[in-house]
């Protein structure tokens, strides 16, 4: 393939089909920018005294580690100046970020992860960044929490980047899923993989096992005949992956197929489910339905939900296209 970097991809999409303004490129070689310096930040580990965990906790009551604050300060430094935002929304932030006064402001609201996975950092397991692109309504100079509110059908692009043995940026601007692996040389994204697709058919779940007394019966049945394989209905053998990092779990699912599963249990009725919606469910809804999957939250398409809330959470089945349709019937019926 000829070597295609970042900037010259999004050039290309702009002439070609229109679909990218100069401001949503600038926002993505910004994002780019941002995830490499987190890229380096957590590749530095120990030596830099950023392990561990900071005197802090997040909006979730979760403890932050140290990383997890720089990689958000990294985020919003890399986009404040740039004039393409309205606003930022981030996991690590129990409000969105205004735009500062001394900097123009643009159309696009951008909701980010910034280190997902980060309990696996002390341990040097694969973790990664979730970015998600909505526009700001018309008209609004000061957005507020109601305006992010968006169902994820209305993002304009998605994106993560998986901090692991490379560093990749994978995307989507709505036309198909796009890898580039970081040239650390040249210190410049290189296009490896267009239009990345999901086998339809798979056999290999992902879920964490631990908490399967406290499922809903229909993800009770559907991961015993998983676990019957050959023997049960299903009629073939499956295999079991769970990194926990949802960036790590989506990308192998994105690049072999799969299906991740995090659904809600009894521990906490009133909680939908683990991850949030916001910035980890809809932008990797986005990704994988554009790569040909299909993601529920066990009864409807989750880019159809209508958040309620910034930091909602949402139970997430999503990737291979056959398996998540069957588990999502097992809830239907
Ligand atoms: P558990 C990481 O903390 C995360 O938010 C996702 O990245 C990951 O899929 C999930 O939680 C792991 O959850 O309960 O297995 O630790």
């Amino acid at each position: 393939m000829r070597r295609v970097t970042l900037t010259q991809f999004l050039i290309e999409e702009q002439r070609k089909k229109q679909i990218i303004q100069s401001d949503l490129r600038l926002l993505l070689e910004v994002v780019a920018r941002a995830c490499k310096a987190i890229s380096i930040a957590i590749g530095k580990g120990g030596l830099a005294d950023v392990l561990g965990s900071a005197a802090s906790e997040n909006v979730q009551g979760e403890v932050q580690k140290k990383l997890d604050v720089i990689s958000n300060e990294i985020l919003l430094e890399a986009n404040e100046w740039g004039g393409h935002l309205a606003a930022m929304a981030s996991e690590e932030m129990d409000h969105p970020y205004a735009i500062p006064h001394r900097y123009p402001k643009g159309e696009y609201l951008l909701l980010f992860d910034p280190l997902d996975g980060s309990s696996n950092i002390d341990v040097n397991v694969s973790v990664g960044t979730i970015f998600s692109v909505l526009r700001c309504p018309e008209g609004i100079v000061q957005p507020e929490e109601h305006h992010f509110l968006q169902p994820g059908a209305r993002q304009v692009c998605a994106g993560y980047a998986v901090y692991g043995p490379t560093t990749l940026l994978v995307l989507t601007l709505g036309s198909g899923v796009h890898a580039f692996t970081l040239d650390r040389e040249f210190g410049s994204f290189v296009l490896t993989q267009r239009d990345l697709t999901i086998p339809p058919e798979t056999k290999e779940f992902s879920i964490n096992m631990s908490n399967m007394r406290h499922w809903e019966p229909p993800v009770k049945r559907y991961i015993e005949e998983l676990l019957a394989g050959k023997t049960g209905p299903r009629g073939k053998d499956f295999n079991m992956r769970w990194v926990a990092s949802m960036v790590a779990d989506v990308h192998r699912i994105i690049t072999r197929g799969g299906i991740f599963m995090y659904p809600r249990d009894a521990r906490e009725p009133d909680k939908p489910g683990k991850l949030r919606i916001m910035y980890e469910a809809n932008p990797m809804s986005f990704i994988v339905e554009q790569a040909g999957g299909a993601a529920t939250n066990g009864r409807q398409r989750i880019l159809d939900v209508q958040p309620q809330t910034l930091h909602e959470r949402v139970a997430v089945f999503l990737g291979s296209r056959s398996e998540v349709e069957r588990v999502t019937s097992y809830h239907l019926e």
